[in-house]
């Protein structure tokens, strides 16, 4: 939360530098979607080991296996300033959070049993500074937004991974213990947003962007690299994906109450 805090500063120092036009600013939340392609790939792989056990006619118990982390849950935050009555600059944070866990134990011949308990929790914090143009504006407000972003993101797990007896060898098993990640990247986001006006300082709306960022190594303080599903090959962060967002916004008229202050 450190870093979202931090970013709410910087937003509003940037907004603050802005020259003064309307000032519209934006809350939203809805479905994120991010790539994570190794880390999922490595879902997949311990997905094939625990399939392969709950199978086993000789082990009783059994673990779910873990859901893809490609969808979650997005937040924005953010201040534009009108500084033409079709254009508007300024600035957003966002966050984006997918986790995925499951657990569950094996029991070999009624006496000997293995858990299984895994936790991964994926947490990223963007701040974006761009613009947006509307194209057209009869009532409703349609336009394109576009920016330029600093994505920092967290990545951490808690792993417990005992292999029942009796199964045949793997050739990789996940590390186990706690675990706490991190990676920072840059990445560009476009996309359409849809207004409704409700009164001439409020509308809701919601919008569609495509977030292009690069994928970044994910390390722990003390530099050890994330390897997921323990095959010696480090998992990078890939946050590349679609995210919809519900808005509502507020404008506020910032030359008029100025104009007001003077008027004695
Ligand atoms: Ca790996």
């Amino acid at each position: 939360m450190k870093g979202l805090a931090w970013g709410v500063c910087a937003v509003l120092l940037f907004g603050g530098t802005l020259a003064a036009g309307p000032l519209e600013v934006t809350i939203g939340a809805g479905p994120g979607g991010a790539s994570l392609g190794e880390i999922n790939g490595s879902i997949g792989l311990i997905n094939v080991i625990l399939r392969d056990w709950n199978s086993t006619p000789t082990l009783t118990g059994g673990v779910p296996e873990l859901d893809s982390m490609q969808v979650g849950m997005s937040y924005l935050a953010g201040e534009e300033f009108w500084v033409a009555p079709s254009l508007a600059l300024g600035g957003k944070i966002e966050t984006f959070r997918a986790v995925s866990s499951t657990a569950g134990s094996y029991t070999a011949g009624g006496e000997t049993s293995s858990q299984v308990a895994i936790a991964l929790d994926c947490h990223t914090v963007g701040l974006v500074v761009g613009g947006h143009v509307d194209f057209v504006d009869f009532g409703l407000r349609l336009g394109l937004d576009l920016g330029v972003g600093y994505y920092y993101s967290g990545f951490k797990t808690d792993i417990t991974f005992e292999i029942p007896s009796g199964v045949p060898p793997i050739s990789a098993r996940p590390e186990e213990g706690k675990g706490q990640y991190s990676a920072s990247s840059l990445g560009i986001e476009g996309g359409l947003s849809l207004f409704f006006p409700i009164a001439e300082w409020f509308a809701i709306g919601s919008s569609l962007a495509y977030r292009w960022v690069a994928a970044a190594a994910l390390a722990d303080a003390q530099g050890n690299s994330l390897d997921l599903d323990g095959n010696g090959t480090p998992e990078s962060i890939d946050l590349t994906g679609i995210v919809v967002v519900f808005t509502v916004s507020l404008r506020i008229d910032l030359s008029r109450g100025e104009g007001e202050r003077r008027t004695p």
